[in-house]
């Protein structure tokens, strides 16, 4: 059966892959699932219909036959265990990268979202100027720790898992912020993620979304 998931009908990024659908289409673009899209508004996203897919009214969401998920974590993890091609067969190498999953969306997402609230949302604030060097500081020593942990490796434990794909996906909000340069391996393990076909291929069609919105 072919999923469908829901993504922004306008991107605030303009289609270049920072909302959270792109996670879902790469880990499907990397099990080779095929998948139906359902653009949403941001209005649409707010009803009651949406609201009995996502609680929280928000992109992405996961419809398979009578199952319907929302979280990108949540909605990764089912795609990898589904496929069984995002994480590994040993039972212990599997735990470890699933360990990965959460490391990103719990420890290493939550201070680069503060980051971008704060520049995106409080920079008009009296105290933003004080407080920004502050929440910088706090990505900085999560990327200093993942940092000499990753090393010189390609992955963060052995073959490229879902773990990376969920790890590459949260750094890359930090793209254009400086602050990667500042650890150039991991640096190096974004762009090698993002050179992944499976990545190009997902990233095309979410910016596809965006060129097809600007010119209808
Ligand atoms: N924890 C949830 C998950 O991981 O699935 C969070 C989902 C979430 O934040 N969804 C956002 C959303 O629906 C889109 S991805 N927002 C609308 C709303 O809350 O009303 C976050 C996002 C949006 C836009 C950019 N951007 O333009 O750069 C980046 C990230």
């Amino acid at each position: 059966m072919t999923p469908t998931i829901t993504a922004f009908e306008r991107s605030p990024d303009r289609g270049r892959g920072q909302a959270r659908d792109m996670r879902v289409r790469w880990a499907l673009e990397e099990v080779g699932q095929p998948y139906d899209v359902r653009l949403v508004s941001f209005s649409e996203m707010k009803e009651p219909a949406h609201r009995a897919l996502h609680p929280f009214g928000q992109i992405p969401t996961y419809e398979e036959g009578d199952l319907a998920l929302f979280e990108s974590g949540a909605i990764v993890f089912h795609i990898a265990e589904r496929h069984g091609r995002l994480l590994p067969d040993d039972a212990n190498a599997r735990a470890r990268a699933v360990t990965w999953m959460f490391a990103a969306l719990s420890t290493v997402e939550p201070p680069i979202l503060e980051l971008a609230n704060a520049r995106l949302l409080e920079s008009d604030k009296p105290w933003s100027k004080e407080r920004l060097p502050l929440v910088e500081d706090r990505v900085r020593d999560q990327l200093k720790q993942l940092s000499a942990r990753l090393g010189s490796d390609d992955w963060l434990d052995g073959g490229f898992s879902a773990g990376d794909l969920m790890m590459v996906s949260v750094l890359r909000r930090l793209n254009r912020s400086g602050l990667l340069d500042e650890y150039p391996n991991l640096s190096a393990y974004v762009v090698r993620g993002e050179a992944r076909p499976a990545f190009r291929r997902a990233f095309d069609a979410q910016l596809a979304v965006f060129a097809a919105a600007s010119t209808g």
